[in-house]
């Protein structure tokens, strides 16, 4: 090679844009000051200071963090209600019953390896995974213009995608609702895209803020992609009615926008697979494209086996099969393929119509017991005079009420009643039971009353 300086390939130019994304999201230190640091630390190398001696101190993460507390605290009274996994009214982890019967017939099936997946993973998986978040009776499935891949999980689902589309997306600016899952901004941030918000709750009602949302995506550039929860929004618990999907759909149509669902409480919010998939669904009704990210996690209790899939709906067979042939692409440097073990459990229960069936009932109870707890609470708290309105406690659905709390109260309730919670005051009502009922709502009013 002569001495020309090298083309910048799109991938590099990419890559650089997403370095110094990243290092601005995380508060990296500027160039001069890693110098001065290399300086420092030659000159101390070899007298037992470590080259990461100047390495801050992260914060713990606002959900997951919450536990991490939760666990140092030795009360025989504490609650975690901060992440969202369920818990029975014994205020015991579940594993399903179908989980534990699936996993007794792989175990059972002698002629089963442990030989690497394909890198888009298990095939029946992904199939009953399209299936399921889009309906038997799916034209694009019916069409085979689903390109679907198993992922690590939700979160890993997203990521995927994410990372496609700051590849191959023209737009590379995905909006996100005003508030939403923590690790939203960055999932999308890292991966590449830039994030905006758009108003979807208002805290006056407590409900949503239909106008703000219309508004803000109307004023967005046409062709940016929208995160869309499917249902059981995080963490307000506030989903649009079927008629305001409707008005975002055409909304969203019009103005040539590319909407990705994110998928994690499928079955979670009305207790019915089929009515918690109809957003996605109508999306796919009218024939245009789609990125939709499923989560087994809290359907199916498979929180720690990281199972989930990533379907881009497309126009054709043939973009499909062009789209699959990238996702790879995105897969392989980064983590090869997926593990085998939850998949297959997920595919068992999705491809036995027993299991399936035996599936949706512990579903099912899994949602009615999260409904009597608000009742529950909402009960508690009227029982108690304590002021202000409620009602939201029951009217939002899903894993988490978003109680309204503000910060000062959440810290109050931690430290005087052992209650975690994340610091926006939502609350996981999948981790309440009735013996632990009245503690909570002793607690709220508590900090409602001191804190006015
Ligand atoms: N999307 C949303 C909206 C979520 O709430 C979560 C999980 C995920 C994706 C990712 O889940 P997965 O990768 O485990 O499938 N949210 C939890 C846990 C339940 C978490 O923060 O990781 C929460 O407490 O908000």
């Amino acid at each position: 090679m002569t001495g020309t300086s090298p083309a910048v390939s799109p991938l590099d130019s990419v890559a650089f844009r997403r370095i110094s994304a990243v290092s601005r999201h995380l508060g990296h230190r500027s160039e001069m000051d890693s110098q001065d640091q290399s300086l420092s630390l030659s000159k101390t190398a070899g007298h037992g200071f470590s080259v990461f001696e100047s390495i801050n101190q992260a914060p713990e993460d606002p959900i997951l963090g919450v536990t991490v507390a939760y666990n140092k605290d030795p009360s025989p009274v504490k609650l975690n209600l901060g992440v969202g996994a369920y818990r029975t009214e014994e205020g015991k982890p579940l594993v399903l019953n179908v989980v534990k019967q699936a996993e007794q017939l792989l175990i059972n099936d002698g002629s089963r390896v442990k030989e690497y997946l394909p890198i888009t993973g298990l095939a029946d998986f992904n199939k009953l995974s399209a299936t399921l978040i889009l309906g038997a009776d799916s034209p694009a499935i019916l069409e085979k213009r689903v390109a679907t891949v198993q992922g690590l999980s939700g979160t890993g689902s997203l990521r995927v995608g994410a990372e496609f589309l700051t590849r191959h997306y023209y737009n590379r600016t995905i909006y996100i609702p005003l508030p939403t899952w923590g690790n939203h901004p960055k999932v999308f941030t890292i991966a590449g895209l830039s994030v905006k918000t758009y108003r979807y709750y208002d805290p006056a009602t407590r409900g949503l803020d239909f106008q703000g949302l219309l508004e803000d995506l109307g004023l967005a550039p046409s062709g940016a992609v929208v995160l869309l929860h499917a249902c059981a929004h995080n963490p307000t618990g506030v989903d649009p009615t079927p008629e305001q999907w409707e008005q975002i759909r055409q909304l969203i149509r019009s103005k040539g926008f590319l909407p990705f669902f994110d998928s994690a409480y499928q079955g979670f919010a009305s207790g019915s697979l089929d009515t918690d998939a109809q957003s996605v669904r109508m999306f796919v009704a009218d024939g245009g494209e789609l990125f939709a990210a499923q989560s087994y996690a809290k359907n199916m209790g498979l929180y720690g086996e990281r199972v989930g899939a990533l379907s881009v709906v497309c126009k054709s067979a043939a973009v499909a099969g062009r789209v699959e042939s990238q996702l790879k692409l995105v897969i392989r440097p980064m983590y090869s393929n997926p593990p085998l073990h939850g998949a297959s459990i997920v595919a068992k229960i999705l491809g036995d119509r027993n299991l399936f069936n035996e599936w949706t009932v512990e579903l099912k109870a899994m949602a009615d017991r999260i409904i009597s707890m608000r009742k529950q609470l909402y009960d508690a708290l009227c029982s108690r005079g304590t002021p202000g309105d409620w009602s939201h406690i029951i009217k939002q659905i899903g894993m988490f009420t978003f109680t309204g709390l503000n910060t000062e109260q959440v810290a109050f309730m931690t430290k005087e009643y052992h209650i975690y919670m994340t610091s926006d005051g939502r609350i996981s009502m999948a981790g309440l039971s009735s013996r632990t009922v009245p503690h909570l709502a002793d607690a709220i009013h508590a900090a409602v009353t001191r804190f006015a």
